[in-house]
């Protein structure tokens, strides 16, 4: 037994200079982990409540009533729980918490304990995260998933929320899907990348980075960023569509008002069904391969529309729509909307519902993609969580900022340490 002796937390600094949870587990055998949080900037309404303190410091948005929770409330009944029984832990604090958003501790502090306790299973049974999540997921749900290297989606130009620029789709990314490898996608990912750097350049556009990396310069429409990239990668021979398909974030909840979607960089207002116009138009121009959050969260006619319209060829991703939650998740299937799902552990709270809901999508046919926040630490377990759960996609921003590229980084050491790993090229499509 792997007896957990003691959980402390403190308050850090996330990549946008927010407080964020900390948190280290200590077990009777003196192995330790830490762990830390990521933050949203886009998000939905549905997801677990992150608990920050509202008084003056740090714009209220400090974390030490949820630091408070994990000593207060979460370490005393926690203390003296074998570690390496994921389930039964997050099920306590679930109880804990007794409330079905987290609001009571705190998604943040429940999250915090989750992904320590997760690290800390690993440590003292001295296996690799991915290989210990692989066993986790098959202890909770019965099912072992097949590991592989994921696709990386790189978000290289941020509008939206996360950017001060006019464009208003949130994520230009592209997916490697023709390289051999991971880290020949990486490869060329960090090509197009400087290569787009130098396009920018040439036109006098500003080079500034948005909060997951990418560049955020003023465009002339949406299908100017798309241009732009398919320039980029064709300056370094290589053929889009075949070698690196495009995917998009159109984060719309965040541009959706009365029914409207309001794109104001190209002074255009859509309704719902001109939108999916909208969107089939741009698939049908440019390779995009995946397109998340095409819809508001809440305009379930639209996200039928859309699934109708262009389900059978493009990857359609619920993010603000499922919220990681395998309720939600469950809508989505019986509804017919989207045909995917991102991932996000902190829009729910624990490992073992995040393990629920991807278990929800497989059974479903619903492709998983593990993401990160927009806020974000050098935390790499998405990285192994990945891998372990074997869903072929990780979207984790440009390759750019520590907080983005210690994932890829990760994956990198991953590949070589475990080199019998197939590489998911062929996982859409
Ligand atoms: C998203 C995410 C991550 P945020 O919308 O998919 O890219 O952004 O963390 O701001 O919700
Ligand atoms: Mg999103």
């Amino acid at each position: 037994m792997s007896v957990i002796s003691s959980i402390k937390a403190i308050q850090v600094i996330d990549s946008r200079g927010t407080p964020t949870v900390s948190c280290k587990i200590v077990l009777e055998n003196g192995i330790c982990a830490t762990s830390m949080v990521p933050s949203g900037a886009s998000t939905g309404s549905r997801e677990a409540l992150e608990l920050r303190d509202g008084d003056a410091a740090h714009m209220g948005k400090g974390v030490s009533k949820a630091v408070a929770n994990i000593h207060e409330i979460i370490a005393p009944a926690l203390i003296g729980m074998d570690v390496t029984n994921q389930q039964e832990i997050d099920e306590k604090m679930i109880v804990l918490d007794g409330t079905s958003s987290k609001s009571k501790l705190g998604a943040n502090a429940i999250l915090g304990v989750s992904l320590a306790v997760l690290q800390a299973g690993a440590n003292t049974l001295e296996v690799p995260l991915y290989k210990y999540i692989n066993q986790v997921f098959n202890d909770i749900n019965g099912e072992k998933p097949e590991m592989q290297m994921p696709i990386p989606m790189l978000n290289i130009i941020n509008g939206g929320e996360h950017a001060d620029n006019n464009i208003d789709i949130q994520e230009f990314m592209i997916m490697p899907v023709g390289a051999n490898n991971f880290s020949q996608a990486m490869q060329w990912a960090t090509e197009i990348y400087s290569d787009l750097k130098k396009l920018l350049q040439a036109k006098c556009l500003s080079t500034s980075v948005g909060d997951e990396g990418g560049f955020a310069p003023n465009l002339q429409s949406n299908q100017e960023a798309i241009e732009l990239i398919i320039q980029a990668i064709r300056n370094n021979n290589l053929t889009e569509g075949r070698d690196i398909g495009i995917a998009l974030d159109c984060a719309a909840t965040e541009f959706y008002n009365n029914g409207i979607y309001d794109l104001q960089g190209e002074s255009t207002k859509l309704n719902s069904n001109e939108f999916t116009n909208y969107l089939a138009e741009l698939t049908k121009k440019y390779p995009i391969l995946s397109i998340e959050d095409g819809m508001d969260e809440s305009d379930f006619d639209g996200w039928k529309n859309l699934t109708n319209v262009l389900g059978d060829r493009c990857q359609l991703v619920g993010d603000d729509l499922f919220a990681t939650n395998v309720s939600e998740l469950q809508r989505g299937i019986d509804e017919s909307l989207a045909n995917s799902i991102l991932i996000k552990f902190n829009q729910i709270g624990t490992i073992t519902e995040t393990m629920k809901t991807v278990h929800l999508g497989n059974l479903n046919g619903f492709k998983s993609i593990i993401s990160h926040r927009s806020g974000e630490t050098e935390d790499s377990t998405i990285a192994d969580l990945c891998v372990g759960l074997g869903t072929g996609q990780i979207k984790t921003g440009a390759p750019c900022r520590s907080d983005r590229v210690a994932k890829y980084n990760r994956l990198l050491w991953i590949e070589v340490e475990q080199s019998d790993l197939t590489f998911a090229r062929n996982v859409i499509g």
